[in-house]
């Protein structure tokens, strides 16, 4: 089903009139009411004139994390706090909050790209909404709850945490419907199984984002909630959840490229990539009132393809992201992500799918340890099968990574879970 028939499928000719006319409209409102990027601008010796179209993209300047940071709270928003009706930020890891504001009509568009990710996939109004997202600064929770709102699901805000009266709700209220984290989907659906509860649940759809999450994650959640898992993207700096959304064919998630412009470019030149070769996603928002970003470097990974999909829609897909160039590990000088990690322990049904990398470094020697969960059904006190279980498992991390790496299989529910995003990895280098 399409939310919006008309901008879901339009031919690529018209898609770049519209974003080119956008873009222009963008770069007019950002010169003008934005000092950074009047600055930015004018050192790279541009006026808005000089943009007349899509084809004129790569010449304006990128804008980074640092730039929101520099600007904080407030210095890169191009309409007067009054016109502003919310306020969201993201901590990250490090340093000061990145903050964003909405208009109304900025949070209409919001609500209209959640409601467009949930309907691809078969949401209707009929549907039971569960947001397990956390409501907050961070945009999960609201982000999904507009959404669901918009397309008429009965909404239930449950947030995070206390997982027993989340299995309650789920079975006395009926949801159908499922958002949070993959990390927090895998610990409500070991609960579920735990409380003997897979028949009393109706849940039928669910969309897990925030953070990476590979193929084997989906088949481990979606067999233990009995539903079907979609990959939903999206980043505060943008507006929230609902930037991009895989339909049912799961061939990438289709990027709401009316309004936010796509690019990927190379890590290192900052030159735009082809359809199908990896590096940074780029946005450009041309719609939002209340903070226009131009050119804005998320860091995530991924590749775009722009072939009409088999389900129909024409927008922009891009490939499941692996991860972000600041997550990359640099190991005895290879790189290495920690979805890499992910896929092959995934490959192992003795193992739990809960892990924690550990980089430390010893008599100046990277050192990597991956410490991984046996499932409760394998668990095993008998030394030679769990040493025999580490080294097979040893075998194939380093045949992926190309690294020695050392295997510690630690007992079941030893692993900290997450409600939001889990933590994977510990760079004790970086600690001090
Ligand atoms: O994570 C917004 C969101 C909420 C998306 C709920 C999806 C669902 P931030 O906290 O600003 O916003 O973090 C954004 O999270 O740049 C990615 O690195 C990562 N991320 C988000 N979605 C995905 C995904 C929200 N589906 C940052 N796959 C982004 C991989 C994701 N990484």
């Amino acid at each position: 089903m399409f939310w919006n028939e008309q901008l879901e499928t339009m031919s690529r000719d018209e898609m770049t009139a519209l974003q080119g006319a956008r873009l222009r409209d963008a770069v007019t409102r950002a010169y003008g009411h934005v000092a950074p990027y009047r600055a930015k601008m004018k050192a790279a010796g541009l006026e808005p004139g000089d943009i007349r179209g899509l084809e004129d993209l790569p010449r304006l300047p990128f804008t980074l994390k640092t730039d929101l940071r520099d600007s904080y709270p407030y210095g890169m928003f191009a309409t007067p706090l009054s016109e502003v009706v919310r306020i969201h930020a993201s901590s990250g890891t490090t340093g000061k909050q990145t903050v964003v504001g909405y208009t109304k009509k900025d949070v209409d568009i919001w609500s209209e790209c959640m409601a467009r990710s949930l309907t691809m996939c078969g949401v209707t109004r009929e549907d039971v909404m569960h947001v397990s997202y956390g409501y907050g600064l961070f945009t999960g929770g609201l982000g999904g709850h507009y959404g669901g709102e918009t397309v008429g699901c009965a909404t239930i805000p449950v947030s995070t945490g206390n997982t027993k009266r989340q299995l309650q709700i789920m079975a006395d209220f009926g949801s159908t419907v499922l958002l949070c984290t993959p990390s927090y989907a895998m610990l409500l659906g070991d609960a579920v199984r735990a409380a003997g509860l897979q028949d009393k649940l109706k849940l039928r759809l669910g969309f897990f984002g925030a953070e990476p999450w590979t193929e084997g994650m989906r088949a481990e959640i979606e067999a233990r909630l009995g539903l079907k898992a979609y990959d939903i993207y999206g980043l505060s700096e943008i507006s929230g959840p609902g930037v991009a959304n895989e339909c049912p064919c799961k061939t990438g998630l289709h990027v709401q490229e009316d309004h936010f412009l796509t690019e990927v470019v190379d890590p290192a030149t900052g030159q735009p990539l082809p359809d199908g070769q990896r590096g940074e996603l780029v946005f450009t928002c041309v719609t939002k009132e209340a903070m226009p970003l131009i050119r804005y470097n998320t860091r995530d990974i991924t590749s775009l393809k722009h072939e009409k999909c088999a389900c129909g829609r024409t927008l922009v897909r891009m490939d499941k992201p692996t991860g972000r160039t600041d997550d990359m590990l640099i190991i005895r000088g290879v790189n290495v992500f920690p979805s890499q990690i992910e896929a092959v322990l995934l490959g192992f049904g003795e193992a739990a799918p809960y892990y924690l990398i550990v980089v430390d470094r010893k008599d100046n020697l990277d050192t990597l340890e991956i410490q991984v969960e046996m499932a409760e059904t394998a668990f095993s006190d008998e030394v030679r099968a769990i040493e025999e279980l580490e080294r097979r498992i040893r075998r194939e991390v380093e045949s992926t990574l190309g690294i020695a790496a050392k295997i510690t299989l630690v007992q079941p529910k030893s692993i900290e879970r997450s409600e939001g995003k889990a933590k994977r990895v510990i760079d004790k280098r970086t600690l001090g």
